[in-house]
């Protein structure tokens, strides 16, 4: 089926005119934002239907499809990257690959960033309470680049956001498969820092109980690595170890996006995840986007004497019902520019813990380099030393 909107039309964003915006009313009844993430195949969209039909009655989801180089996706988009970016004619433009010409659209539909958020805000109004993000096929292009950052943390600070990463449980039932995909959810939970849901899908095919014992039971997944002959088998065994604390955070549940087994269970997850963002999230978000503001008005230039000396400036509504003014400087990221607030105690402490998980994670990838360094010189003497006998 071919995205099509459900109230008259898909709306392309360059209809609507920021300036005629009226910012100061607030985000009532904001939607909850449901990023859906996932390796190529692992079956973001035929999920994001699914979630879609099973939060139809209760949520009236708001639908997005941000991959440009989909040919046509199986469920009614609100908004299609595809209606505001030719991919095509991006790659033809700037003479770029396929990857290059998904970035780019990425990048272009980025720059749209404050329409995007004002559609997701009015959607909200007219009582869409969820909004469901379908990413682009492969992963690295939304979690590893510029545009993915700013849509995700753009989002996060306007409206409560969730992260779901869709993992393929027949393809993760090879061990070291699933330590892959295992470091890239661990990665992106650690670099988004939102509430964070695995949906184990396709149990239509594969029983997903293996991946909860292998993530809860250490020695059940080293037996499953004794059957496998791999090189890679001593650092994924060693990866399994420091993984244990990243497990924790991780809540799982098995789904089927074809057959819709699971979903109910889903919906509940989704609603402690909500539930976790505006108690653990939002005031992180808060904070960042009320130091962004500071600083923006410090860097302000000096009102005019005229205007000063008719009474004293007062700033502008600093809350979450304030949508941005521009991409550049009104979308908050957790940028390395920024400095950190002083925090309460016991922020500190997680902060520290956080660098220590840092350091020991640098130390522990040394040690791994130094040692295949230290084993491939000795290899190489060796060889050496037969040769000359
Ligand atoms: N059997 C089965 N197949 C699925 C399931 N979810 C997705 N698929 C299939 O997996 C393939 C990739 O799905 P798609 O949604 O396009 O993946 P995406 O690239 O992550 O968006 C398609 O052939 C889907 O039909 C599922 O729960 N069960
Ligand atoms: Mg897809």
């Amino acid at each position: 089926m071919a995205s099509a909107a459900p109230e008259g039309g898909a709306q392309s964003i360059d209809n609507i005119k920021l300036e005629s915006l009226s910012l100061s009313e607030g985000i009532r009844d904001a939607p909850v934002c449901i990023i859906v993430l996932g390796m190529a195949g692992s079956g973001k969209t035929t999920f994001t239907r699914s979630l879609i039909e099973h939060a139809q009655t209760q949520f009236n989801p708001y639908v997005v499809n941000l991959d440009p180089a989909c040919r046509e996706v199986p469920y009614a988009a609100h908004i299609d990257i595809r209606d505001t970016v030719n991919y095509k004619e991006v790659m033809k433009q700037y003479q770029l690959g396929p990857n290059g010409g998904i970035v780019t659209a990425l990048n272009m539909f980025t720059t749209k960033m404050p329409k995007f958020v004002e559609l997701i805000r009015r959607a909200g109004e007219r009582g869409h309470k969820w909004c469901i993000i379908d990413t682009p096929g492969q992963i690295e292009v939304f979690t590893w680049s510029a545009s993915g950052n700013i849509i995700t943390e753009g989002l996060a600070t306007m409206f409560p956001t969730i992260i779901v990463y869709v993992m393929d449980v027949v393809r993760s039932a090879c061990p070291t498969t699933f330590m892959s995909n295992m470091l890239y959810a661990c990665s992106i939970l650690y670099k988004t820092r939102l509430p964070f849901l695995v949906a184990l899908n396709k149990i239509d095919l594969k029983d997903c109980s293996f991946v909860q014992e292998w993530m809860t039971d250490f020695e059940a997944y080293q037996e499953a690595l004794e059957s496998e002959t791999s090189f890679v088998n001593n650092l994924t065994r060693t990866m399994s170890l420091t993984l244990d604390t990243f497990y924790e955070n991780l809540t799982t549940c098995g789904v089927s996006s074809t057959t819709g087994v699971g979903f109910s269970q889903l919906l509940k997850h989704l609603l402690d995840s909500v539930n976790e963002y505006e108690r653990d999230y939002k005031p992180v978000y808060e904070k960042m986007r009320l130091q962004r503001l500071a600083q923006e008005q410090e860097a302000a230039p000096a009102l005019d004497p005229k205007i000063q000396s008719e009474g004293v400036a007062l700033p502008l509504g600093l809350d979450l019902s304030d949508a941005p003014h521009n991409t550049g400087s009104n979308v908050f990221l957790v940028g390395a520019d920024m400095k950190p607030e002083p925090m309460e105690p016991d922020e500190q402490e997680s902060d520290v813990k956080r660098d220590t998980e840092d350091q020991n994670f640098h130390r522990f990838v040394q040690n791994h380099v130094t040692a295949t360094q230290t084993k491939h010189v000795k290899l190489q003497q060796e060889a050496e030393k037969a040769a000359q006998t």
